[in-house]
């Protein structure tokens, strides 16, 4: 019976039926707007899904890029992935180095990746969670940060405090900020297929 039932089905009816079982896990785009209080700017917020549970993801085999241009880390703050890596670059005329003092406050990860001219790049894999202060011992005054974390939704805000964190599997989440300047806050989300939106408050 079952045999023939298949057997009775067409191909384009099968390609159909895949099709919507697909769609039944589809993904959905998390619409955010921050607020601050007592804070220069909403811009160079980092936001993220804190965990998946019972999900790893792989490695990522794009490598980030981090420039040091114009005397400073550009762009200033980039949130990536567990276990990517980052290609550090020189674009000055002038010799840069890059070092950070901790990983997300352990001071036993600082790391000096060494001073470098013009149109050399160095990469180093981040596989610790935390925010890093990049800095250079060169030129005190630059700055940049990089926030590892464990899934690969995150965003980091605009001028005007907003985010699209995109294609994030449906599901019931807590997103996280990390900014320089203010204190991390907290939001939990519900996703499912289509837009999402957020609001979020960040606290100096
Ligand atoms: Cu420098």
């Amino acid at each position: 019976m079952m045999r023939h039932i298949f057997q009775s089905i067409s191909t384009t009816a099968l390609a159909s039926l895949f099709l919507l079982a697909a769609s039944g896990v589809q993904a959905g785009d998390i619409k955010g707007k921050i607020t601050v209080h007592g804070m220069r700017s909403a811009e160079n917020i980092a936001v993220y899904v804190d965990a998946i549970p019972g999900k790893a993801f792989p490695a990522p085999t794009q490598h980030v890029a981090m420039d040091q241009k114009g005397m400073t880390f550009a762009p200033h703050v980039v949130v990536i992935l567990k276990d990517t890596t980052v290609d550090f670059s020189n674009s000055d005329a002038v010799g840069h180095n890059v070092y950070w003092p901790s990983v997300g406050g352990d001071k036993k990860l600082a790391h000096n990746l060494g001073t470098w001219p013009q149109g050399q790049k160095k990469s180093f894999t981040f596989s610790d969670l935390g925010a890093i202060a990049l800095l250079c011992n060169v030129h005190p005054e630059m700055s940049g940060y990089l926030v590892v974390v464990a899934t690969p939704y995150s965003a980091v805000s605009d001028k005007t405090g907003q985010f699209v964190i995109k294609d994030v599997p449906p599901g019931h989440y807590t997103l996280k900020t990390w900014s320089e300047e203010g204190k991390p806050a907290t939001q939990p989300v519900d996703v499912a297929a289509g837009e999402v939106e957020v609001q979020l408050t960040v606290q100096k």
